[in-house]
């Protein structure tokens, strides 16, 4: 792969001056704060996950295009534009045409990846991961798999998430992230969990304790592969959905999509706002807090990867 020359990547003075003094960074994506969540949040939400990174003693870099430039550490007024411009949501596939149209966008975990990578950061948190979707009804198998997945199995970064939501075919999910050879760790817990569910009912493969574990299976894990790493973090307790409630809400959802021929990139954003719109505040309460909960551990994770 070409890296980026350095116009089209534009690394805040902040993150830039962090990473030649090997001090802790964590990436950030912002398809979370531009799709994932409703506008009347996302600001105060982006401002709390970078505060939280911070506060566990390493430095935000959120990673978003504006203008033609992939930029890695956002400076105040660009944080408001991502959260409130409508934004196109870039994919690995879609960096290329934004970046040579001058284009803007809000970048996924697959392109927050690569621009993590390419701009040398190795710990990335976020909300969930992309996935295997069920196929269509009347069809075998689906061909909607994010990028997500290939990306992690080709880029070394650590991704800190709470699972994946249970719209996606969470055990199929997992056999391809096994295919490609991507460690699986699940922190303080044996279950993988399902983003706003602490279990997906799923044993993970690889259950850590403590930070400095996870750092000592990155580093054993990139002698041999420069494959990623997924860390899943559950949804703290407190705020985990009800199950019921859950249940109900994902059924609706599938209904709602199917009747509105909802496909692909558009599947996850539309949940999402039906989640928001029906559980009463509660999932959005589940969400910010489980992403700030990976902001905390990324963090963490960083600090003892710097050492
Ligand atoms: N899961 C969430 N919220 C999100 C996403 C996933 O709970 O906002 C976003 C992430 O940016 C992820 C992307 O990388 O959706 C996956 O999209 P797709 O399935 O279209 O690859
Ligand atoms: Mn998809």
């Amino acid at each position: 792969m070409t890296s980026l020359p350095a116009a089209d990547l534009a690394m805040s003075a902040e993150v830039a001056d962090a990473l030649a003094d090997r001090r802790p960074v964590v990436a950030l994506e912002s398809t979370l704060l531009a799709h994932g969540l409703p506008q009347q949040h996302n600001l105060r939400v982006a401002a709390r996950i970078e505060d939280t990174v911070r506060a566990a003693g390493a430095v935000p870099a959120t990673v978003a295009v504006l203008d033609g430039q992939a930029l890695v550490g956002l400076a105040a007024p660009q944080l408001e534009r991502v959260c409130t411009e409508d934004l196109a949501k870039l994919s690995l596939r879609d960096l290329g045409p934004a970046l040579a149209r001058g284009g803007c966008g809000a970048t996924t975990v697959a392109s927050t990846a690569v621009l993590a990578e390419a701009a040398g950061i190795g710990v990335f948190a976020t909300g969930g991961v992309g996935g295997v979707h069920h196929p269509l009804p009347g069809t075998p198998v689906s061909w909607d798999v994010s990028a997500d997945l290939g990306v992690l199995a080709s880029t070394p970064v650590l991704l800190v998430c709470s699972g994946m939501k249970s719209i996606l075919d969470i055990a199929a999910t997992l056999e391809v992230l096994e295919s490609r050879s991507v460690p699986v760790l699940g922190y303080r817990t044996d279950d993988f969990p399902a983003f706003y569910l602490r279990s997906s009912g799923l044993p993970v493969p690889h259950r850590v304790d403590e930070p400095a574990q996870v750092a000592r299976v990155v580093a054993a894990h990139g002698r041999f592969s420069d494959s990623g790493v997924l860390l899943a973090n559950p949804v703290p307790a407190e705020f985990e959905l009800d199950r019921e409630l859950h249940d109900r809400l994902l059924a609706e959802g599938l209904r709602l999509l199917a009747g509105g021929g909802v496909r692909g990139g558009d599947v996850t954003p539309a949940m999402l706002e039906h989640f928001h719109a029906a559980s009463g505040g509660a999932s959005l309460a589940a969400n910010e807090a489980l992403v700030l909960a990976n902001a905390e551990l990324g963090a963490r994770v960083a600090v003892e990867l710097a050492r």
